[in-house]
């Protein structure tokens, strides 16, 4: 299952082409398997219908936990880095968190939990979050996991999308200096959410909350009625391991679902070989758990791989902007995978947040979620990797389960900004508009993948029409990545980010459709336009276009907070425009389509040349905008 040497790398990535069946068997060998399967891949990209180790028994758990019992039950599985730095540090090993899992386990079921249940998590960056989402799979139920920063309206949608009938939240969060009253969130959403039997509440800030009778319990009380013995619930290689929602291009967020048996193959491979991980690591993911990247790299790969894994509570820059080195320091951490943002954020702060900590232990560094740009490359391999550590540009989706395209750290060459090379199993290309394939190197188009690996998503939860739609059917017979990609002479892939309309804003995925939306529940907002523009921090940035009902000049200001606050409201602070410009009208063509490319040109200061846009209805509007630029 492990590729040393870029040798063994051509030679897996070449038997994986060949024969991907013979290659994925052989690397799901390595698992405990209650069952063998009886086929290792039917498919097709039409309908879609991928189904990975068929006839396959397994519970995931059972790989995460009881196999590590015997070889290293001593061993810190999670050690949790809190908020505040004064606070002492939690280390599970993985008997304790076996046994943690296991009661919980128990909990669930007590409150009726069964297989194929959907339960909805909203958790803080704690242990118990990682206890909630292994406890759910030990007993079958799908997890769904919110970010920890969405509204009650977006928990009350991902809810209702999936029926979930239990919540596990906690009383409140803290993040730097603030707290924040989660259960308070969820009972607002829960207002509307009629399928809920049962929240769980963990005790974390001892904030004040209301609990509702017959509805309501507390974590702590139902963990001293259960025992730690739970036999874990048999699976079928295909059934649903978790759902999690991400945003497209158009509507509400769609429920990814993967699948157990594919999804942790490929969570454990594509761990152990891009960060090329010894007995011994110990590996801090700073994504929150409510992403993919935490479910397969916080969670899923490194317990899997009987790794350590660091779970942090807090944020890069509380108390101040060497945090992140205070816990590679404290804990010293020796892969630490984190975002382009962090570290443009970071590097505002200079060198001086760096002094007196000691990354000596750091053997490996990552990136994810959004295309590196070439100073903070340098920045990080300079300043964090002292140049000893190879980074790890990895390119991946909620939609793959786990990285596909990126280099073995140490085995594969480097450059910056670059993806490099596919895992094994993994067949990229490039197509054009009209999809037909570009061949040859030195090339850009839109990035397919041509066969499935086993974490490829196999639905979107109760909507498989618009999975086809979305993903298999602009190129038939292609998985497209919504990516615009570079293939150099070397036959290194360079993402150059998303071809469709969605912002990718300090790596996080939002549609401007969804924040359109939610700018018009706004009462005075008529119409309303989102693009995205090039930020020095956050990648992107989101550049709202406002038509409103009275002329605002004498009160923007209020409107404009009024605004940032509805979205807030409905999505989450996270989506909230980074500008905003009142209009009169948008450039609209005869159909009433909005010409987005020419507010994308205007958001991003260039208002030279407007292109053709003999098809606009009033060409005159696009005057008026450029006039008003924010
Ligand atoms: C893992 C994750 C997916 C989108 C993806 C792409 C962008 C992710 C990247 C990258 C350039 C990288 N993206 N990794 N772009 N280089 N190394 O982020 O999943 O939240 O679903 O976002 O993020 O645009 O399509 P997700």
């Amino acid at each position: 299952m492990r590729i040393r040497t870029f040798a063994e790398y051509q030679l897996a990535y070449e038997q994986s082409v060949n024969d991907p069946e013979a290659f994925w068997a052989e690397v799901a060998q390595n698992f405990h398997w209650r069952k063998p399967w009886t086929k290792t891949l039917q498919w097709n990209f039409e309908e879609p219908n991928i189904k990975w180790f068929s006839g396959g028994k397994l519970n995931i758990t059972e790989n995460v936990l009881d196999r590590h019992l015997t070889t290293r039950p001593n061993q810190p599985a999670i050690i949790w880095e809190p908020n505040d730095p004064a606070e002492p540090s939690v280390t599970l090993t993985y008997k304790m968190l076996h046994d943690y899992v296991c009661r919980f386990a128990n909990v669930l079921k007590r409150n009726g939990v069964r297989k194929g249940d959907r339960v909805c998590i909203y958790m803080p960056m704690v242990p118990e979050l990682a206890v909630a989402v292994l406890a759910c799979a030990r007993v079958g139920a799908i997890h769904s996991v919110v970010f920890g920063g969405f509204s009650a309206q977006s928990i009350a949608d991902r809810i209702n999308d999936a029926a979930c009938s239990v919540v596990i939240t906690s009383d409140g969060a803290v993040r730097g200096n603030k707290t924040i009253p989660m259960k308070d969130t969820v009972d607002d959403a829960l207002i509307g959410c009629p399928t809920v039997q049962r929240v769980i509440v963990m005790t974390h800030t001892r904030t004040p909350v209301a609990m509702r009778k017959g509805r309501d319990v507390w974590w702590e009380t139902e963990m001293k009625q259960v025992t730690s013995d739970c036999p874990a619930e048999e699976m079928d290689a295909e059934d649903p391991l978790f759902i999690l929602y991400t945003s497209g291009s158009t509507g509400k967020p769609k429920g990814v679902v993967h699948t157990c048996g594919g999804y942790m193959v490929y969570a454990q491979y594509s761990f152990e070989n891009v960060f090329q991980v010894e007995p011994g690591d110990i590996h801090f993911c700073t994504a929150d758990v409510g992403w993919i990247t935490g479910h397969s790299y916080i969670v899923y790969g490194p317990l899997l791989a009987g790794s350590t894994s660091v779970i942090f509570e807090g944020i890069p820059t509380w108390p101040d902007a060497g945090r992140f080195w205070d816990v590679v320091d404290r804990h010293k951490v020796t892969i630490l995978y984190t975002a382009p943002t962090a570290i443009r954020s970071l590097m505002g702060f200079g060198l001086d947040p760096l002094k007196n900590k000691d990354l000596r232990s750091l053997r490996v560094l990552g990136s994810v979620g959004e295309p590196i740009n070439e100073e903070a490359w340098h920045w990080y391999d300079e300043n964090v990797g002292k140049h000893k550590c190879p980074i790890v540009d990895t390119w991946w989706q909620t939609e793959t389960g786990g990285i596909l395209i990126s280099p073995l750290a140490g085995i594969t060459k480097t450059k910056p900004t670059f993806a490099t090379l596919p895992l094994p199993g993994v067949q990229p290309l490039l197509v054009d508009e009209a999809g037909k394939e570009i061949e040859g190197n030195g090339v850009s188009g839109n990035l397919c993948i041509r066969f499935p690996w086993p974490g490829i998503l196999r639905t979107t939860w109760g909507d498989h029409e618009r999975c086809r739609q979305t993903y298999f059917s602009t190129y038939p017979g292609l998985y497209f990545t919504g990516d615009g990609c570079l293939r150099d002479e070397d036959g290194y892939y360079r993402i150059t980010g998303r071809v469709d309309d969605v912002l990718n804003v300090s790596g996080h995925r939002i549609g401007t459709a969804e924040v359109e939306n939610a700018i018009n529940m706004h009462t005075g907002v008529v119409e309303s336009a989102v693009v995205g523009y090039p930020h020095d921090i956050k990648g992107q940035g989101i550049y709202a276009y406002v038509i409103t009902e009275s002329d605002t000049a004498h009160e923007a200001d209020l409107m404009r907070r009024d605004i940032l606050a509805t979205v807030s409201r409905v999505i989450g602070p996270i989506a909230k425009p980074d500008k905003i410009q009142f209009v009169s009208g948008l450039p609209k063509t005869r159909s009433g389509k909005i010409m987005r490319r020419i507010l994308r040109k205007i958001a991003e200061g260039d208002t030279s040349n407007m292109g053709d846009t003999s098809t606009l209805l009033d060409p005159a509007v696009v005057d008026a905008i450029k006039a008003g630029a924010v």
